[in-house]
Formats: structure tokens, sequence, C-alpha cells
């Protein structure tokens, strides 16, 4: 069942809402006078506090209350009720927009992260935006744990049965795994493209004829429309290949089986900092170096987290984890700068919580990029010791203290302009930010005589890292 936090809607359809069902005037410039709601499904809700964090409302519209008490005053009743009305009412806003891609249902919900996880924000900002056209190759580590652990998934679809095609592999080898799905996505395309090629010339309905020259215009479009056309021919071809004999047969046969492939599907290869800068990395920068239109994510936590926090290459210096006690003391691998020196891929690094817009940008931009993409999406983990009901505010302080850099690669943008800074001039303390995390903090008791020099080297690493993008963007 597929379910959504935040909707609008139209004032016929509140008919029925239960009593306690509160709502507000949508704010978006609509024509229907409608209603807008953010509803919180009390039975699934981790409380992990974060929406209550981010509320930007001056009087903070959410709080947190216990499940008993919101049973009690009628909650169940209110999202049963909203889980029925219809959804992604966009009118008024477009998915381009914070607002519109948040009036769309997420294709990944309720899934069994730790509260206040900061990787699956992104995982369900994605599957908003892409999740009824999208394949997704997932490496072991967290994102593969909650993403599916049998026989739940947190991956769902819509009322017409679309929704992202998942799958996990290995640790070693995902970044090919996704490859192998693109190379499949492309060769089922241009069988499919054979074969409407060869019934065109043979001759079938005019209103197959008709869609399927729709869908040839729309050959190289996602999204909405391209999707609509391919349904529309999906439902002409049962007919016509039961009518059809001999060549036609033959030809409607696999167009039947190929009838998903009208539109071009969106593919993403997922996961961790330990996969993508370690152990799958041959395999990552090989399917980065192919040309081939894939959107890799990383969701940097800077350490192995889902088997207990090990140093991978992401990890800071001074940072202590598993296998770095006594903090980390090498710099961490700049893997953004290498995918960009290519010249061909795009790059991005985000930060949810810093600044939403250059988020959904940069996601959409790697997805329009026809071409590998690849994003770092810096994610607050249990791992870092702060306190999880502040994971969006970590993200804002990691940006702000010139911890974590935002930027966007994009090979397509005219010479010149291609590299975007968007750190701003930090206006946090660095030594601030990483001594509020225990992760830093706690070398003080791992390495008193080293922790002071270590955190400054940390701090004198991430300004040099810093710089050298600055630097090399704009030459690139
Ligand atoms: C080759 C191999 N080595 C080790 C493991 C055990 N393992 C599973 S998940 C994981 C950590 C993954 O870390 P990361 O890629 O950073 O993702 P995160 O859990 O942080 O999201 C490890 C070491 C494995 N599955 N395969």
């Amino acid at each position: 069942m597929q379910r959504s936090g935040a909707k609008q809607i139209a004032p016929a359809d509140l008919k029925n809402a239960p009593e306690t069902f509160t709502i507000l005037k949508s704010t978006t410039k609509n024509e229907k006078d409608l209603q807008f709601k953010i509803q919180v499904y009390t039975d699934d809700c981790q409380g992990c506090g974060v929406c209550v964090d981010v509320c930007p409302s001056k009087v903070k519209s959410l709080y947190m209350s216990p499940i008993e008490t919101e049973r009690e005053k009628g909650e169940q009743a209110n999202y049963e009720f909203f889980d029925k009305l219809p959804h992604n009412v966009l009118d008024g806003t477009t998915p381009a927009q914070i607002k519109g891609a948040q009036f769309k249902t997420p294709l990944f919900e309720f899934s069994g992260a730790c509260a206040g996880c900061g990787e699956t924000p992104y995982v369900k900002l994605i599957s908003q935006l892409y999740g009824d056209n999208m394949l997704a190759s997932n490496a072991t580590g967290c994102s593969s744990i909650y993403g599916g652990t049998f026989p739940t998934i947190p991956y769902c679809k819509t009322e017409d049965g679309r929704g992202p095609a998942w799958g996990n592999s290995l640790f070693e080898d995902n970044a090919e795994y996704g490859f192998g799905m693109r190379l499949a996505v492309d060769s089922n395309r241009t069988l499919l493209k054979i074969n409407i090629d060869k019934l065109l010339a043979l001759g079938t309905t005019k209103d197959l004829e008709v869609a399927l020259k729709k869908n040839i215009e729309l050959w190289e479009v996602k999204g909405e429309e391209a999707i609509v056309a391919q349904t529309a021919t999906g439902l002409l071809l049962q007919p016509a290949l039961r009518d059809a004999t001999g060549e036609a047969k033959k030809i409607l046969s696999k167009m039947t089986e190929l009838k998903d492939y009208f539109t071009d599907k969106s593919v993403w290869i997922i996961g961790g900092d330990g996969w993508a800068y370690d152990i799958g990395f041959g395999g990552l920068d090989h399917v980065v170096a192919s040309g081939k239109n894939v959107n890799i994510l990383v969701l940097d936590t800077e350490v192995y987290s889902n088997t207990g926090g090990q140093a991978s290459k992401a990890t800071p210096i001074a940072a202590v984890a598993k296998f770095a006690n006594a903090g980390m003391r090498f710099g961490k691998k700049n893997l953004g700068m290498m995918c960009m020196s290519y010249g061909y891929v795009y790059v991005a690094s985000i930060s949810m919580g810093a600044n939403r817009m250059q988020t959904q940008k940069a996601i959409m931009e790697a997805e329009a990029y026809n071409g590998p993409s690849i994003i770092f999406a810096y994610s607050p983990c249990i791992a870092h010791g702060i306190d999880m009901s502040k994971s969006q505010l970590e993200q804002k302080r990691a940006v702000e203290s010139g911890y974590w850099p935002l930027y966007r690669f994009n090979p397509t943008a005219e010479e010149g302009k291609r590299f975007t800074w968007e750190s701003r001039e930090p206006k946090l303390d660095f030594q601030e930010f990483i001594r509020g995390e225990k992760r830093f903090s706690s070398l003080k008791k791992t390495a008193p005589e080293e922790a002071e020099a270590l955190f400054k080297e940390c701090e004198t690493d991430t300004k040099k890292r810093m710089e050298f993008y600055k630097k090399l963007g704009a030459i690139m």
C-alpha cells in the first residue's frame, strides 16, 4: 500500500472526513480551493522527532505525543481516511519545486532504518520524483537492510502497480549490477524499437499505429506523458496480438513482452561510502567511466554503518571509528574530485538539511543528464554520536561550519559555468561542530595526547579539500 505524509485535498473529497481531521488552506496558486494536510501515520511513526525539529512554522505545528494519546484522539481514523484521498494532487505547483515533490506519494515508506537516519530522506525523495519509473541496485549496507529485509520492503507501488524495481547486490559489485540493469534496459529498448519499425512497415490497426507513433515521438522523454502513452499502447497490444497471424503475431508477441520499455527507465545505483569509496570502488570507477546513463547515490555516513561503524576511506581525520580507535590518521578520500576529473561525469555534493533546493536540483540534474552521475549525500548516523532527532540540523551545521561541501558539476552547462560552488563562507566554528559529535569528542579518551593536534589537522585537511574543489572547479 502506498501512503504519503503531505497532500493537497479537493474540498469535495473532505465530505466524509472524521471530525478530528484538521486541515489548512493550501498556499499553492491553485484555482480549486485546495486544502492542505500533513498526516502522521501514528502506528508506523518511529518517533524520531525529526519532523518536529524541521517544522518551519513559527509556533511548531508538529509536536511529539504518545501513540496511545493520539489513538484515543482518533488519529488512526484520520490516517485511514487520509490514505484513501487522491494522491499526487499537484495543482499550483510542480514536482520540480520542493513543495510539489512533497505532494508526490513516496514509493519508499516506513523503512526499518534507525530513527532519525540521515540516509532515508534522500531515498524517499528520489522515490517521489522517479519511483514510478525506476530501477534500483542497492549495495549491501544499511540501505539494503532497511531497503529490503524480507518479507517486508519499504519500496511500494502506486494503485496502477508502478513502483521502483529494486534489487540488492554484493558490497563488491553493486555498481556493476546497476550497470547491468542499464545495459538490459538499453538492449530491450533497441529490440522493441526494431519491432515497432517492423510492425509499422507491415501495417497494423489505426489505433495501434497512432499510439506507436506517439511512443516514438516520446522515445527519449521520461516522465508522465511518456508513461501514459506507454500504458495506452500496452492496452492496445493485447487485442492486436489476439487477432494477428503470421509475422505480425511474432512481432506483437515480442512487443507485448517488452511493453514496459517504451519509456526509458531511471536507473539508480545506491550504497554507502564503504561500498563506493572502498570495497566497490573498482567497479564504481569502471561504471562512472563507461559514459552510460546511470545515477549513483552515495549515502555518505563516513563509516561502515551497518556493521557497527568501521572506518572507510570516507572517514575524516580525527574521527574515532572501529579500526581507527585512536582516531583516523589520514584525510578523507576525494572521490568527488576523482569522478569530476573525467569531465563527462555529473558530480554533486549535497546535504539535505542545509539546502533542500540544492539537494533536489542535484537529483533532478543527475537524472536529466544523459550519462553517468554521482551524488554524495551527507548522512548523519547513530555512529556519529549525535542527537538523531536533529539529524537534519546536523546536516545544516556540517555545511555552515565548512565541514561538508555543497557543489554541482554539470558537464552539460556552458564552458566556465560547469562547476557551481554552493557552500557559503562558514558562519559556524569548525571546531565547535566536530567537537559536538561523539565520534570526534571521544578521541579525548582514546588518544588524549594527540586529540587536540588531530582536531586541528582535521580542520586543515577539510579546508584544503574545500579550497582544492573551488580552484579545480573553476578550471573544469
Ligand atoms: C565483501 C564484503 N565484506 C564485508 C561485508 C559485510 N558488510 C555488510 S554491510 C557492510 C557495511 C556497509 O557500509 P557502507 O557501504 O558504508 O554502507 P552503510 O551501512 O554505512 O550505509 C559490511 C562491511 C560484506 N557484505 N561483503
